[in-house]
């Protein structure tokens, strides 16, 4: 990574930035990531860069749902693969979950360098390379999934996903965690169990609860489910924006 003291201030937010610079450079990141980046750096600012009671409670609930999963999978794009690619392969490891490369601006050279990537970050199987199943009510790129990966899976983890896509994905009846800064954005609002936070917290901190929750027993995991609620979650999110301070929850 980028020379850039810890020491400094905003050290996460610019190592982030220097990753999505490196992913772009690297064909793995499309130019539009970088303004996804740039919104997302926005509202992390807001947010106070840091992990919200409410999101650490939603990334609880997330690691239940993967734990209770028959099949769940963690898609992945161009953004969170120049991000988190070793964060990624842990959390699938500590939830026995799929690994899919699913992109917005699809091109097959993006698709194989994100699957190498993933792959030299510990990835023993990465799939979306098949391209056998479609998300209904999208158009033919976007809709592309693997029908053994995504188009089997009964629980989905996106990350800064575009709007229409997890609504989409969200129809298909499997429960979705989205990974999304913006509270107010379709995408989280689509979601079972949107986490409002940075996927450079998330993701690890998803396979730290999980890891936790490995030896809990099915009702624990379930009430761990039962107990998020999404509409609070992105009240709390959004109370934090407006009003600051150090504590989401009144
Ligand atoms: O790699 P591809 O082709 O699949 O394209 C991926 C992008 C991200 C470019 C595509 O999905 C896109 O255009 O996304 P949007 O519509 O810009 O939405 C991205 C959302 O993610 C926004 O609401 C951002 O606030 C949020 N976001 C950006 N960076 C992060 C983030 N959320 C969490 N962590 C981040 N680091």
């Amino acid at each position: 990574d980028a020379d850039i003291p810890e020491s400094h201030p905003r050290y996460e937010s610019l190592l982030t930035r220097h990753r999505i610079e490196a992913g772009v450079e690297k064909g793995i990141t499309s130019r539009q990531g970088l303004i996804a980046q740039g919104r997302g750096e926005a509202f992390d600012y807001l947010l106070g860069e840091r992990t919200l009671p409410s999101a650490d409670a939603a990334e609880r609930a997330a690691a239940a749902h993967l734990l209770l999963a028959d099949h769940p999978v963690l898609s992945v794009n161009g953004n969170v693969a120049a991000l988190v690619p070793g964060e990624v392969v842990d959390l699938a490891e500590a939830t026995a979950a799929d690994i899919e490369v699913n992109l917005f601006n699809r091109t097959d050279e993006r698709m194989e360098r994100i699957a190498d990537h993933l792959r030299d970050h510990g990835a023993s199987e990465v799939k979306g390379l098949t391209a056998d199943g479609r998300i209904p009510g999208l158009d033919h790129e976007r809709a592309k999934v693997d029908a053994d990966g995504i188009g089997d899976a009964d629980v989905v983890v996106v990350p800064l996903e575009d709007g229409d896509r997890a609504e989409a994905l969200g129809e298909l009846g499997k429960v979705e965690v989205v990974i999304d800064l913006n509270p107010m954005s379709r995408s989280a609002r689509a979601a079972d169990v949107p986490i409002v936070d940075n996927v450079i917290r998330a993701v690890p901190a998803i396979a730290e609860h999980a890891r936790d929750l490995a030896d809990a027993d099915r009702e624990t995991l379930e009430s761990a489910v039962a107990e998020f609620d999404a509409d609070e979650a992105l009240a709390a999110a959004e109370r934090a924006i407006r009003e600051g301070g150090d504590d989401d929850e009144t």
